[in-house]
């Protein structure tokens, strides 16, 4: 209703107050004008027929007569009276229904032959002036006297005849005009909806709607907004938790956010003297925890930990970080077989070797599968029962949840659901070999985002999804559109927080070195080369192995003066794959200390059990070079880490190509981890590498992981999210209106 009066009733309005205001007196003057010259007209009839006998009875002088004669002509009822006035503007006689106010003195103005309208305070009256002569030739004039009360009577019938006319015409008027531009305004919404979907850009650039004019400005302002905010985003140099919270809220609406992992970020055990917390091996961890910590929220997450059941609430809640809590750890349980098929089967001997190109061959089982499908739509309805609105912001972490978009979609319809793979995609071929290959794309398409750590990575996913999948796909803005809905592959390179929270609590550098030399038995004068990892076999440990004793064996002189030292965090163990892993690590670790080791030196030290991140820490500020050979690798945050805790801009990088960070990190010493030869005389570069060259790549790889810090990695993600929403909403504005 009140749509209605808005629309029609106010255009309405307006064009009857114009037309009144304007129309209506312009009527009531025109009219005047025209009853105005009819009257003059019969005014001079009545004179003129007049004028004979009027100059006969003035020559005789007989009052009486004139009386009698002029009494029967203005009988008429609009004629009121009739004077006859001298030359000299003095009274000959009137009629008695003269008005006290006209006299001939007051009339003398009238020119001869016309008339004037007078206002009274009994009525207007029209005073007309004729010049005749009687028959002896003596001038007088002749005052014919109307009364034009009917005229004002005329005139407001008249006006109220014009105003009911505006009104039917303005009020048609209004409805055409409130419906084309109702038409049109639609119209517009649908374009501009379309447009905002990100998909017709260019594609309508030839038709209609694109060549009105006011539709292309308003598309050329939103194309720029959102490359302002594109721009706002990738030229911010400074991206702290606090400009992360900043896009939270003003850019998203302060909503309901959500994240969802298989490994938690703490993990509580069993201890001597009760729980201890351990900060789990894990890169997702890593870049996790700090946006988590910013943007509060929920992280729903597998409860591993022995001591995890005893530390949660009665809602299986736990707020967290335990020395300073700011969002909540919500622990989902599941059972050992369940962790059996969906983790350790489906996950780890399914996609992990499936998407690592590391020869290690993918095992699929049916059973798995199961498992992997019942253990995702536990997380889903976690999620969905934790929910308190209607559309909060998902943030799914990687390849155990390729199912829960869709499960979550079904569950929570207006949700944000950015669906995030932490390691590489395969090509298409190779991601064939999986028989479940539809289910998991149509599930993560699902999503509304779905990031990448490489252009590289999203491209073999649109190329599979090409291959298996009937659907839409937009290769110029990187969308997929599955029965209507549509979804984005977007490369968003991930980081680690700036600086890294355990930097804080450690000393100097050479601190960190003696400290670190003591605790592993290395000399002072040693060279330290450096690997940090979880024991997996994408991580190329043996062949680091391997690229060292290359190193001695082709320079001898350095056998005593470099050690390797490789800290290996147990992981996935129950599995054959890495236990073969860990029996060929200690086994060649073995050999090649044998071949080279002296009384007081060893060339590799391996330290088989997790540590803390503090001491993962201390020990890149110990280490003279860091080695990341892996030989396949989504991001690898090692590097990234081991740049950030070199504040003193010393150590030198060495870096597979087939690591997604070698795209941003070329001041590295870029290798093929298969080609040890390579690594070996990478290492041989790092240790003979002078200062001020270890300074300048140093230099400018901080600068780039300063920047690219994982602030702007979710920042860019959660920017895209809230463009996500914004279409959403207006698309369902647009259904409803
Ligand atoms: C996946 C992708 C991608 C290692 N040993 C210990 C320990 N670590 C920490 C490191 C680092 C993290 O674990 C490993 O991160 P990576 O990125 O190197 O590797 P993945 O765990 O395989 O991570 C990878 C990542 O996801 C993020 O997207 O980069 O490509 O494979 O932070 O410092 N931490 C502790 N003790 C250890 O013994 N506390």
């Amino acid at each position: 209703m009140r749509l209605i009066l808005l629309r029609f009733g106010i255009p309405a309005l307006v064009a009857v107050s114009l037309l009144a205001y304007f129309g209506v007196p312009y009527a009531n003057r025109l009219l005047a004008d025209w009853f105005s010259s009819d009257v003059n007209l019969r005014a001079q009839l009545v004179a003129n027929s007049m004028a004979p006998t009027l100059g006969t009875l003035l020559d005789t002088q007989s009052e009486e007569d004139l009386r009698n004669y002029l009494g029967t002509i203005t009988t008429d009822e609009r004629l009121l009276s009739i004077m006859l006035c001298r030359a000299n503007h003095t009274l000959i006689f009137k009629t008695d229904r003269t008005p006290g106010a006209i006299s001939c003195d007051s009339s003398a103005t009238i020119p001869d032959g016309s008339g004037q309208r007078l206002q009274l305070k009994s009525g207007s009256v029209q005073v007309s002036a004729f010049p005749f002569s009687t028959s002896k030739g003596v001038p007088f004039r002749v005052l014919v006297i109307h009364d034009l009360s009917f005229i004002d009577r005329r005139q407001s019938t008249a006006r109220n005849h014009v105003f009911a006319l505006a009104g039917v015409l303005a009020t048609l008027l209004a409805l055409l005009v409130g419906t084309l531009f109702w038409f049109l305004v639609r119209r517009w919404v649908s374009v501009l909806v379309g447009d905002i979907r990100g998909l017709r850009f260019l594609d309508d650039a030839q038709s209609g709607a694109a060549s009105w004019p006011v539709l292309k400005q308003v598309r050329l302002a939103l194309r720029d907004m959102e490359s302002t905010q594109r721009l706002e985003i990738d030229f911010r140099e400074n991206w702290t938790p606090q400009a992360l919270q900043q896009v939270v809220r003003e850019h998203l609406d302060s909503p309901e956010m959500f994240a969802v992992s298989n490994r938690e970020p703490y993990i509580h055990n069993k201890g001597p003297d009760g729980p201890v917390v351990q900060v789990p091996a894990s890169g997702m961890v890593t870049a996790l925890e700090p946006i988590m910590r910013a943007c509060e929220g929920t992280w729903v997450a597998h409860g591993s930990g022995s001591a995890d059941r005893e530390v949660v609430d009665g809602h299986d809640r736990v707020r967290v970080p335990p020395e300073d809590p700011s969002y909540t750890l919500r622990r989902v349980w599941i059972s050992p077989e369940e962790e059996e098929g969906y983790y350790f089967g489906f996950s780890n001997e399914g996609i992990w070797p499936l998407c690592h190109l590391a020869y290690v061959r993918p095992a699929f089982r049916e059973s798995d599968w199961e498992q992997y499908q019942a253990v995702n739509q536990k997380f889903a309805d976690v999620v969905a029962s934790e929910s308190r609105t209607r559309n909060p912001v998902v943030l799914v972490q990687d390849f155990h949840f390729a199912l829960l978009p869709r499960m979550l979609r079904r569950r929570k319809p207006d949700a944000t659901i950015a669906l995030f793979w932490h390691i590489p995609w395969p090509n298409a071929e190779t991601f064939g070999v999986c028989p479940w290959k539809g289910e998991i794309l149509s599930h993560m398409l699902s999503a509304d985002i779905l990031g990448f750590h490489t252009r590289h990575h999203c491209q073999n996913f649109l190329a599979s999804v090409d291959r298996f999948m009937e659907c839409q796909i937009d290769h110029e803005h990187m969308t997929v559109t599955l029965r209507g809905h549509v979804c984005q592959v977007v490369p968003y390179p991930i980081s680690i927080e700036w600086p890294p929270r355990w930097l804080a609590r450690l000393p100097d550098i050479d601190t960190c070195r003696r400290n670190v030399r003591e605790r592993h038995g290395i000399a002072a004068d040693v060279v330290i080369g450096l690997g940090v990892e979880r024991w997996d076999f994408t991580k190329g440990i043996v062949e680091r192995f391997r690229a060292l004793e290359a190193l001695f064996d082709k320079s001898p002189a350095l056998r005593g003066k470099v050690s390797l030292l490789q800290v290996a965090a147990p992981t996935r163990s129950k599995l054959p794959a890495y236990q073969a892993l860990q029996e060929q690590t200690l086994a060649e670790a073995r050999r090649i200390n044998e071949k080279f080791a002296s009384a007081n030196w060893q060339p590799i030290v391996l330290i088989d059990h997790h540590q803390e991140p503090r001491e993962v820490f201390e020990m890149f500020r110990a280490a003279d070079f860091c080695v990341v050979n892996s030989l396949h690798d989504g991001m690898n945050l090692v590097a990234k880490e081991f740049v950030a805790a070199r504040d003193d801009e010393d150590g030198v990088l060495i870096l597979s190509t087939f690591a997604g960070a070698s795209r941003e990190l070329p001041e590295a010493l870029l290798v093929n981890p298969f080609d040890v030869a390579e690594t070996a005389a990478a290492m041989l570069s790092a240790i003979r590498m002078r200062r001020d060259e270890r300074r300048v790549r140093m230099k400018a790889m901080r600068r780039t992981v300063k920047e690219n810090n994982v602030y702007r990695w979710a920042g860019r993600m959660l920017m895209d999210a809230s463009q996500v929403r914004q279409r959403q909403s207006l698309q369902k504005r647009s259904r409803t209106s």
